[in-house]
């Protein structure tokens, strides 16, 4: 079966998602998620200068072989542009061979492990009490695991925290925005929240955070000792992980399970991590990691040191990377939880797919492949339009520091 075309889609059905689309000589054709937040159109030229006139005649049977010539074969090895490329085309030659096959594409990983993928979902407020109240409203909707965020008294704009009510989109200007942070405000405030959170919602739902890298190591491990009374499920995103040894910091001092890994695009920024036990939950998803192929890769590394998945999955990530996820999830022996931040009406008008949620779980559906698809004729009506994620600022004397 030989590819034939492919071909960049790039849309905005309230914010931008890059997909690629591989047509075969045999009439069947698959499609995978691109999208890198703020960078969006590097990856899309990457892909139709690099990468797609290297593809056509290509038997799109050879995942492994496409996935090794892109990655061996570019020299230039790692980096979230070109991994999110390989991903796409990835995810796309999984979903035409599962197609080919007949079957949902979990199948072709080696079938069902559970009968679904538990999700989390996100709680924000500006306060401790409104956070409370969507703790709770996500709990009335069946979600077995919950992300709290909240605003910090005395600081103006901080991670998590939306315009409106509940909704959430990080890139929300066409120049980046400026936050502003305090870690020692953040520090006195955090386990304030998850007093109430435990409190009101009981011990059997799973809580979760995201630091979202603001932290040194040492306050992190500060921050992990103070949240041990209220059992967190994870800590994510403690601290930068460039240096993979400042997890160990952090180690030493909390029980508080760690998660890290969303900005991960191989093996490689997570191997230290992994090997050492230094973390629990590995981040790496679909797309910004490589694809089916790496993913898997990296999960079964993982699986040898009990450390479990806990794929990114803000709206950043399109429908078409769920989709395969959620695939990923049903197979994965060392599953740990999926984030799940539910897209717009129109992303899912757009991006018709197969998956479903139902008390807590996601189901991925039993339709051949990923189960997603693009309807490009509504696409078009939405054209790219510039976002960036915001930088944060030290609230004191506006250091740029980590967002
Ligand atoms: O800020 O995906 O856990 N989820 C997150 C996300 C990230 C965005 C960045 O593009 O940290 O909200
Ligand atoms: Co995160």
């Amino acid at each position: 079966m030989k590819i034939t075309h492919a071909r960049v889609i790039v849309c905005c059905p309230g914010r931008n998602f890059v997909t690629l689309k591989i047509e075969t000589d045999e009439g069947l054709t698959g499609i995978g998620d691109a999208t890198l937040n703020g960078r969006e159109l590097a990856v899309a030229s990457y892909l139709s200068e690099h990468v797609i006139p290297c593809l056509i005649g290509r038997d799109a049977h050879q995942i492994e072989d496409i996935w090794q010539y892109l990655y061996r074969g570019a020299y230039w090895r790692r980096g979230p542009v070109t991994m999110s490329a390989i991903a796409a085309v990835d995810t796309a030659l999984w979903d035409i061979k599962a197609k080919a096959a007949n079957m949902p594409l979990y199948q072709l990983l080696g079938g069902r492990s559970r009968t679904g993928v538990m999700v989390y979902g996100h709680a924000n407020g500006r306060d401790i009490s409104q956070t409370v109240e969507e703790v709770l409203r996500h709990k009335e909707m069946g979600y077995l695991a919950i992300r709290a965020q909240s605003g910090v008294p005395g600081l103006d704009k901080v991670y998590g925290v939306g315009k409106g009510t509940t909704f959430y989109e990080p890139a929300d200007a066409d120049l980046p925005g400026e936050h502003d942070w305090s870690s020692e405000k953040y520090l006195l405030h955090t386990p304030r929240l998850f007093e109430a959170v435990r409190q009101a919602v009981g011990p059997d739902t799973h809580l979760l955070h995201d630091v979202h890298h603001r932290l040194t190591p040492i306050e992190a491990a500060r921050l992990g000792k103070s949240l041990e009374p209220f059992h967190l499920f994870w800590m994510e995103d403690a601290t930068p992980a460039e240096n993979q040894e400042a997890f160990r910091l952090i180690r030493q001092h909390t029980t508080t399970p760690l998660a890290v890994g969303e900005v991960f695009n191989t093996i490689w920024d997570c191997k230290d991590l992994i090997q050492n036990q230094l973390i629990d939950y590995i981040r790496t998803t679909v797309v910004h990691a490589g694809g089916i192929t790496h993913l898997r890769r990296i999960a079964d590394f993982a699986a040898m040191f009990q450390v479990r998945t806990g794929c990114h999955g803000a709206t950043d990530l399109s429908p078409v990377c769920m989709g395969a996820a959620l695939h990923f999830d049903t197979w994965v022996p060392n599953f740990g939880v999926q984030e799940l931040m539910p897209h717009n009406e129109l992303t899912n008008e757009v991006f018709a797919h197969a998956y479903s949620f139902d008390k807590g779980l996601m189901h991925c559906g039993e339709t051949a492949g990923h189960g997603v698809e693009i309807d490009e004729k509504l696409a078009a009506k939405y054209p790219y339009q510039r976002a960036y994620l915001p930088v944060n600022r030290l609230a004191h004397d506006g250091t740029l520091t980590n967002w």
